[in-house]
């Protein structure tokens, strides 16, 4: 059976320069999940790009190449949409509300418009693509009215849809002014599917309250259909990391890293409101207040991602993180030593890899966050059974990694005491928590999750998913 998935970004991004057009893998647990599927269906990916429309013919027939011989359909924005539907309404309106932050701009009438335009050039470009016998997965906020468009050009078609984000709060929801608009659109498809038993429970909520739709325990009538909300938490490609983390190379950098016996808080993260970082280095500001002790024997490296750049919230929140930083350095940094090593920008496999096996203490404190998938590859990389996790209550990923240090990331006195009593913990306390996170992330990796998804929505699972961690 044949899969066609449908996401705003491709599995590869495609590049113009002088030297022409190229395409490269994209990273990220999306690309990696469903790079199996793709090439074992045999089906299309249909996404944008990631370069406007408005570019010379030619080159716009070499893109289509290249992405035609990946199995790959761009779908065309212009410029002008890519500010209005991705920048200001999915980015600047959708995200900040998917994650129950309430102080999010109104949304203009014309963004949505184009959010709406957007979502309908896709229903068509799939509608003219998808064969009946396929089934389509739809990835993402980005996408919330498709499944509904697709269903009213392909009524037999089977659709799924995947949340990556959080599903909030009823109250954060209705302050978009199209949110019936938005949750009918999602039941145009035959499953949902979203991280968490949490989520999928607040979905069915707002579907009674704000729609007035009958439900059951994972189950929305529509009209003569009925639409199938399903938790399937995303993971990620375990087996890679753990044969990673025992490459020669990865162990001499984790041990170059670990200088002078210095302990090591490490954070990874696309520089994002929701990740919590301002509050994460005013608690580690905290712990060396309290603890003068710790003052150059810990050290905490902070990794951001440039993440939606042209958005002023994001560039208010590197300006704020980035004077966070330099305060602290400057308060207790000494000759010899620096507090906070911060990095703005991407690293490779290999660095990353020697970073997670490097820390002593993996801080993932997201405000809110669909699943997290850091918290998932640091327990992949310790293949050494070491290293704690704190991990915040407000992350998907919490609902499995119940062993984690667990904390309230707005809390800065909560977290500074977590970091302590992370720093303190013995050894075979470390191992015995460090043992059933690895468990729990080694039963369910990123393939187990799309089969699982793909066999909810009746797409043959097993057989197009191919690798699991075993
Ligand atoms: P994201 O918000 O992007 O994803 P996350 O799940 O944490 O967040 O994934 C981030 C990815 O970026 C990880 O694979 C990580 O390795 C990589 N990364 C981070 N910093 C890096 C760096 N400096 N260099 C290189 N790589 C880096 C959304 C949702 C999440 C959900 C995922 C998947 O917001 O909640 O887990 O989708 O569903």
């Amino acid at each position: 059976m044949n899969v066609l998935i449908v996401s705003n970004r491709l599995p590869v991004t495609t590049r113009v320069d002088a030297g022409g057009v190229t395409v490269v893998p994209s990273n990220g647990g999306l690309a990696t999940g469903l790079r199996g599927v793709h090439e074992r269906s045999g089906g299309l990916w249909i996404g944008w790009p990631g370069v406007p429309a408005e570019l010379p013919t030619p080159i716009r027939r070499a893109i289509d190449q290249r992405l035609a011989a990946v199995g790959a359909v761009g779908v065309p924005l212009a410029a002008r949409e890519i500010d209005a539907f991705y920048q200001r309404y999915s980015n600047g309106v959708l995200w900040p509300v998917l994650h129950d932050m309430l102080d999010h701009p109104a949304a203009e009438p014309s963004d949505w418009e184009a959010y709406r335009t957007v979502n309908e050039r896709y229903a068509d470009v799939v509608a003219r693509r998808a064969r009946p016998d396929e089934v389509v997965w739809i990835h993402d906020f980005h996408l919330m009215l498709v499944p509904r468009l697709l269903r009213e050009r392909c009524p037999s078609l089977r659709i799924g849809f995947f949340l990556h984000t959080p599903f909030p709060s009823i109250e954060a929801l209705a302050t978009v002014r199209h949110h019936a608009a938005l949750l009918d659109g999602l039941l145009g498809a035959d499953v949902v599917g979203v991280h968490t038993r949490a989520y999928a429970a607040r979905f069915l909520d707002a579907v009674r309250a704000l729609l007035g739709r009958a439900t059951s325990p994972s189950d929305v009538e529509d009209g003569a259909r009925r639409v199938h909300v399903r938790a399937c938490p995303m993971s990620v490609d375990v087996s890679a990391f753990e044969a990673r983390a025992t490459e020669p190379r990865v162990a001499a950098m984790a041990s170059h890293m670990r200088r002078d016996g210095e302990r090591l808080l490490l954070g990874v993260d696309r520089l994002d409101y929701t990740k919590g970082i301002p509050a994460r280095l005013d608690a580690y500001a905290r712990l060396l207040e309290r603890e003068p002790s710790l003052r150059g024997r810990v050290r905490l490296h902070q990794l951001a991602v440039p993440s939606r750049e042209s958005v002023p919230a994001y560039q208010a929140l590197r300006a704020e993180v980035e004077s966070t930083v330099a305060r602290i350095n400057a308060r207790f940094g000494t000759r010899e030593w620096t507090p906070i090593e911060y990095r703005y920008g991407c690293v490779d496999d290999v660095t990353l890899s020697a970073l997670y096996r490097a820390a002593d203490v993996m801080l993932v404190t997201p405000r809110r966050d669909g699943m997290n998938l850091v918290a998932k590859e640091f327990v992949a990389s310790r293949v050494d059974g070491d290293g704690v996790l704190v991990l915040s209550e407000h992350a998907g990923a919490a609902a499995e990694l119940r062993t984690a240090l667990l904390v309230d990331p707005d809390d800065v006195d909560g977290l500074a005491r977590s970091y302590s009593a992370a720093l303190a913990m013995s050894a075979p306390e470390r191992r015995v928590r460090m043992r059933r996170l690895r468990s729990a992330v080694r039963r369910h990796d990123v393939f187990q999750w799309a089969r699982e998804f793909l066999l909810a929505l009746g797409g043959g699972g097993a057989a197009l998913v191919g690798r699991s961690a075993g």
